[in-house]
């Protein structure tokens, strides 16, 4: 059962990631960008809440390691697999350990493993988060094909101290001090210049493989751009794209999703409109 029916299908996702019922970011952006790129995007909800954690008040938050449990052991009786796990927001450390368990438990012999370390922006952590979950999330990204954090994530995870303008010495730094956690590549988003662009850099941690991607810098505060950036060059993989494209499309998505997002009463990134064209990026 493993392998056998691969031909027949579609390649199947595994989504590891929270429900926020409001503010567009994690599964309710991952799905439908999945979705709309040919994939069975299958979730695995780390928490629902009421809204995102960052700026709303009295927040729910609804914890579901527990039934994450219970439904990957109904899962292990049924036999499903899994040809990409894709994480994103998790609870807590626990959660950590229950993705690497999936990784290893429940992939096809090819898999992609896609790791979104989401615990921090704009040089803080998000709520709820401290520097254990940081050591725990590196466990994690040691198992990744590709990470896929924002520069202050990177820098959490690379100890290195954050600088929201960073010389391209301290972003070649980041990415030395990446390579030693595991990670077969990086791709660091929303890198911020004094020259008002913002930055997306990938590398295989080679010389040879390191490029980067620059717009113009939006200055908004817009949640949910690396949900949409991590979400397209996840199906850009699995596509069999090279990395270049892969960042390129993803990049390119997010940044056209960002200018059409023209209002700022909304929550999240007007994302929607644009997904019937997602394959001209
Ligand atoms: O978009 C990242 C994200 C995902 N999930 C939750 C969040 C955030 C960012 O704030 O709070 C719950």
């Amino acid at each position: 059962m493993r392998d056998n029916d691969k031909q027949q299908r579609q390649k199947r996702i595994l989504a590891i990631n929270d429900i926020s019922c409001f503010g567009k970011c994690s599964i309710t952006v991952v799905m439908p960008i999945l979705a709309s790129m040919g994939y069975e995007c299958v979730p695995l909800p780390t928490a629902i809440l009421s809204t995102h954690t960052g700026g709303f008040k009295n927040y729910t938050f609804l914890d579901m390691t527990t039934e994450i449990k219970k439904i990957l052991n109904h899962w292990e009786k049924e036999k499903i697999f899994f040809d990409c796990v894709f994480t994103g927001y998790l609870g807590n450390k626990e959660q950590i350990d229950i993705c690497i368990s999936a990784i290893e438990n429940r992939t096809s012999a090819e898999k992609s493993v896609i790791v979104d370390p989401v615990m921090a922006d704009s040089g803080k952590l998000y709520a709820g988060f401290n520097h254990s979950y940081v050591d725990a999330m590196k466990k994690l990204c040691e198992k990744a094909d590709i990470i896929t954090p924002n520069y202050t994530e990177a820098c959490l995870l690379s100890g290195i101290p954050y600088n929201e303008f960073p010389t391209d010495e301290e972003i070649k730094k980041c990415f030395k001090n990446l390579a030693s956690i595991g990670a077969k590549s990086a791709v660091i988003t929303g890198i911020k210049t004094t020259k008002k662009t913002i930055k997306t850099v990938y590398s295989d941690f080679s010389e040879s493989e390191y490029f980067e991607m620059s717009y113009n810098y939006i200055n908004e505060m817009l949640h949910g751009g690396g949900d949409v950036f991590s979400a397209v060059l996840c199906g850009k993989i699995l596509e069999g794209a090279s990395r270049k494209q892969a960042v390129k499309t993803a990049s390119n998505f997010t940044n056209a999703c960002i200018i059409n997002t023209k209002t700022k009463n909304q929550y999240g990134l007007n994302f929607e409109p644009l997904l019937r064209d997602i394959k001209k990026y």
